[in-house]
This record gives structure tokens, sequence and C-alpha cells, in this order.
């Protein structure tokens, strides 16, 4: 395959072969036993997804009555890229060293976080991942930088017992895990949290930062959270976001 010139990236496709026509796999499987009538099936369903020229080009039993398919189609659609640059920024992220010696002039003391998988959510690892001393992706996580005290209480916490502890501890920051769930219990989760979070007065001035698989920026906006932080963010993401946070704050004040 050859890769051409950068493209228009204001009208982009999907490509297989070559840039624009449109090609993609899908994989799924069907409640259906193997064999040509599934094959069928599985190609009027991508059809009715909109795609053209719908091949299936694997199908396998996974057991009697369920078949997998791999299936490459033509998608029409086209997106603009430079919409969506805009709308999701990169982060910037600094070093550890970098964060360390920014804290360190900030004069705040240590800067107290904790954190928790909330309600029912028994998902930890994607906040152990950012709180603990191993990390993530190759980097220490939070509990190894100079200047943050870290307290990770685990998960399925109660929000209140994550509030009251927040707020024995002055917490400059709280951080919630939630998985986002089709029944919407991670927005009714993190509304609670929030609204409850009001009748602390110890948290007035607390970040609330939320972070998890798939959730949206927008509803943490939306729910008045400070941050959100999604698949793929490291602890050095969360530790830049504190520390320009921070900075802002003290440039506001003086
Ligand atoms: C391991 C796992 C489990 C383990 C959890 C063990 C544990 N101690 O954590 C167990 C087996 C218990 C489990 C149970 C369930 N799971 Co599960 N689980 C997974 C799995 C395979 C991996 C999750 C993971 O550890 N990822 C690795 C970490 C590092 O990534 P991460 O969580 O995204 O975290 C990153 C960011 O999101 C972010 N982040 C996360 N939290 C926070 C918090 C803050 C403050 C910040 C700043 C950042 C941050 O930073 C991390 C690093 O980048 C995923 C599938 C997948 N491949 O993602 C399903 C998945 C999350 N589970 C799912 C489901 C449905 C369930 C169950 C409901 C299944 C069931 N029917 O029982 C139960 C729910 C139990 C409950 N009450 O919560 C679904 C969620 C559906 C969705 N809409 O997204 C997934 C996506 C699987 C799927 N495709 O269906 N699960």
């Amino acid at each position: 395959m050859t890769l051409p010139s950068p493209p228009d990236t204001s009208r982009i496709k999907a490509f297989g072969d070559h840039l624009g026509d449109g090609i993609v796999q899908l994989c799924f499987s069907l409640p259906v036993p193997n064999g040509a009538a599934a094959e069928a099936a599985a190609a009027a369903l991508v059809g009715k997804m909109g795609m053209e020229r719908v091949q299936v080009v694997h199908r396998q039993e996974l057991d009697a009555h369920v078949t997998f398919f791999t299936v490459f189609a033509r998608c029409r659609h086209e997106v603009n890229f430079r919409q969506f640059e805009d709308l999701v920024p990169e982060r910037p992220c600094l070093s550890q060293s970098e964060i360390e010696e920014r804290l360190a002039k900030l004069g705040l003391g240590e800067v107290v976080l904790v954190g928790a998988a909330t309600g029912t959510d028994t998902h930890s690892v994607g906040l152990d991942a950012i709180l603990n001393l191993k990390g993530y992706h190759g980097e220490h996580g939070l509990e190894a930088y100079k200047g943050l005290q870290v307290h990770n209480l685990g998960s399925q916490v109660p929000n209140e017992d994550l509030l009251e502890r927040a707020a024995a501890l002055g917490a400059h920051a709280v951080l919630v895990s939630q998985t986002v769930t089709q029944q919407d219990l991670h927005k009714k989760n993190l509304a609670a949290l929030r609204a409850a979070a009001r009748k602390h007065t110890r948290l007035r001035n607390t970040l609330f930062i939320c972070g998890g698989p798939h959730l949206e920026p927008e509803l943490a906006r939306e729910l008045d959270y400070d941050a959100c932080f999604g698949r793929g963010c490291t602890p050095a993401h969360v530790a830049t976001f504190l520390v320009e946070h921070f900075e802002r704050q003290l440039t506001q004040a003086n």
C-alpha cells in the first residue's frame, strides 16, 4: 500500500487499500448457526447500516447457535477532522520533575489528593494506574510525586465516605473513577457526589476530577466537574492539570 501525501483533513474517509476508498472492517456475532443463511443475514445487516460493496470475508462458529463474522464494506460518509482537533485539544504534559519543581514553587505545602471508585463501581485498575506508585504506561503514579499526598480509598466506596474522608484530610482535589454503564448509573452517581459535596463547607474550594473509560468531558462539565480524564491518560496528564490549575489560581489571587 502506498501512503500518499497528507490529505485535506476537512473531508476524511476511512480507507483500506487506497486513500478515500471508504473501506472499513466490521466484526460482530449473530445468534444463529454458522452457514450460508447466517452469512446472508450478516451481509444484509451491514447493508442496513448504510454500507456498500459488502463482503463477508470470514465466518466462524462460536457455538452451535452463535456465528462470528468479519466483513469488509464501503462507508460513503466523511468527517471534518479539523472540527475535532478544535474540540479535543491534545493535553499538554509536563515531566514528573518539572511538575515537582512547579509544585514546590506554589508554596501550598503538600497537595492532598483523595481518590476512589464510588458507588457500585468495582473497577479499580484505572484509578490505581493514576494514583499508585506503580503507575501506568512506564510512568510512576501520583504517589511517587514529591509535593503530592495521595489517599486511594479503593473501589465501591460510598460517596459520603469519600467526601467525609476528603473533608477530614483537607483535600485539594477529589478524584473519582466511574465506568460508564448502560443504565446511566455513572451519571447518577457523579451527580449525587457533586450534590452531596456542596453540603461540606470544607470542600468548597476542592477540585473535583473524574475519570474512566468512555467518560465524556461534556458530561463532566455539565455535572460540575473541573476535569475529566479518559482512556490512555497517564499520571503526568493529571499532575500537569493540577499544577497548572493551582498556578492559575495563585496568579488570579495576586
Ligand atoms: C478488569 C475489568 C473488570 C474487573 C475489574 C477488576 C478491578 N479490580 O478493577 C471485574 C471482573 C471485577 C469487572 C466487572 C464488571 N465489568 Co468490567 N471490565 C474490566 C476490563 C476488562 C478492563 C478494565 C481495566 O482495568 N482497564 C485498564 C485501565 C488502566 O483502564 P481504564 O479503566 O480505562 O483507566 C484509564 C482511564 O480511563 C483513566 N481513569 C480511570 N479511572 C480514573 C479516575 C481518575 C480520577 C482519573 C484522573 C483517570 C481515570 O486512567 C486510566 C489510565 O489511562 C474492561 C474492558 C476493557 N478492556 O477496558 C471491562 C469493562 C470496563 N467492564 C464492563 C462491565 C460491563 C462490567 C460488569 C458490569 C460485568 C458484569 N456484567 O458483571 C462488572 C461490573 C462490576 C461492578 N460492580 O462495577 C464494561 C463496561 C461497559 C461500558 N459501558 O463501558 C467493560 C468496558 C467491558 C465491556 N466491553 O463490556 N470488570
